[in-house]
């Protein structure tokens, strides 16, 4: 599978290698190129490559997207293997009887080709490049123990995708299918990363947010509990800055009573949260009239907890722990802490299974 918009110094290369590699090892491949009408003729030098060797070529009308673009193509495929790879010879294919072979022997249902195992590397790339991909790597980490989450070329089994629903939103592929294929095994093979040979990325910077709303995304599909808490206590923490500079502005600049500034700083923090928390961590289509009382009931609560378990640390705990009177302020952060971290579990169970139940019954129901 080469998904390619505007590679077409590159194409005849790239498949002329990938054709030898295999003929080497005796292996049949069938070439399916998904060219989005690539300015640059890439389709219609896909359509002469044609007479020369196996390959399939899909015409889509405009630049669609790199991984609905991978999707179609699968589609497409005739084999039960399929491979998938850049079409700038960044991807060396003289490893993809390598990767195949994995498969065929059983070892592994899944391979990628990887950058970051022992034996692989990248070519002639500058610092900050390195930088984006190590962080943009970091992010994945916890999605799958692959060392190379981000890698564009992998093989699999089709059995892998069968039944699974990949959402295309992502640029990354790969990484949707390590998470929501269905598998056993997954290996990675060191390869040497080139540089893009000819033609210009076709990446901007908002390549950049929507990785980062695709991660989350997998996450949530991957560990939604823990995936929702994190964007609770996210949010809980804007929140408490949010409250900090409401209650500084109404005394410093409006001059309010401190408790009524206290009060209406509360309420702006919260409902900020409220906000945030039923369109984001709970995506939730739930009536705004309920679920807002409900959200603040629970917060008002929380509040209380907070109280009660801080005076419980500081007046119960602490002197039976023999903690020392004159470093009680650094003992009283640290309680406040502790509290607040008991009161954001709290508040974060009572509003899943009251504030936004329903939410979380369909999004259960719809896995
Ligand atoms: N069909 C299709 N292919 C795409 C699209 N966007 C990118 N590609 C192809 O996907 C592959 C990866 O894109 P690249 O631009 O090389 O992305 P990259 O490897 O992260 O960045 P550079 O190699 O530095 O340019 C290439 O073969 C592109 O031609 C698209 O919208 N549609
Ligand atoms: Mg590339």
């Amino acid at each position: 599978m080469i998904p390619t918009y505007n590679e077409k110094p590159n194409l005849r290369e790239l498949i002329s290698r990938i054709n030898s590699a295999c003929s080497a090892k005796g292996m049949e491949v069938e070439i399916v190129v998904v060219d989005d009408n690539s300015p640059d003729g890439t389709g219609a030098l896909a359509e002469e490559l044609r007479n020369e060797f196996n390959v399939k070529v899909l015409h889509r009308a405009g630049k669609l997207g790199l991984s609905t673009a991978v999707i179609e193509g699968f589609e497409a495929a005739t084999g039960d293997l399929l491979v998938v790879m850049d079409a700038d010879l960044s991807h060396p294919p003289e490893k993809i009887p390598e990767m195949v072979e994995k498969i065929r022997s059983g070892d592994a249902q899944v391979v990628v080709g990887s950058r970051y195992v022992k034996g692989g590397c990248v070519e002639n790339w500058p610092i900050h490049r390195r930088l984006v991909s190590k962080g943009a790597t970091l992010i994945a980490r916890g999605l799958t123990k692959v060392k190379d989450p981000m890698s564009g070329f992998f093989a699999l089994e089709r059995a892998v995708i069968s039944g699974v629903e990949l959402n295309p939103i992502g640029y990354k592929i790969g990484l949707e299918i390590m998470v929501k294929g269905r598998y056993e095994r997954v290996e990675e093979i060191p390869i040497t990363f080139a540089d893009r040979k000819a033609g210009k990325s076709k990446l901007g910077a908002s390549v950049y947010l929507k990785y980062i709303d695709h991660c989350i995304r997998l996450y949530e599909h991957h560990r939604p509990w823990l995936a929702r808490y994190m964007k609770f206590a996210l949010i809980g923490g804007i929140g408490a800055v949010i409250n900090l500079a409401v209650l500084w502005i109404s005394v410093e600049i409006f001059f309010a009573h401190y408790l009524w500034a206290a009060v209406l700083a509360f309420v702006v923090a919260d409902t900020n949260n409220f906000i945030w928390n039923r369109w984001w961590t709970f995506r939730s289509k739930g009536k705004v009239h309920v679920q807002y009382p409900q959200f603040l009931l629970v917060s008002i609560d929380g509040l209380m907890l907070n109280l009660i378990i801080l005076k419980t640390i500081v007046e119960d705990l602490m002197p039976t722990l023999g903690i020392n009177e004159d470093r009680a302020s650094m003992f009283l952060v640290i309680a406040q802490v502790i509290a607040i971290f008991l009161v954001s579990i709290f508040n974060f169970v009572a509003n899943s299974f009251w504030t936004f139940s329903d939410d979380i019954k369909q999004n259960t129901a719809n896995k």
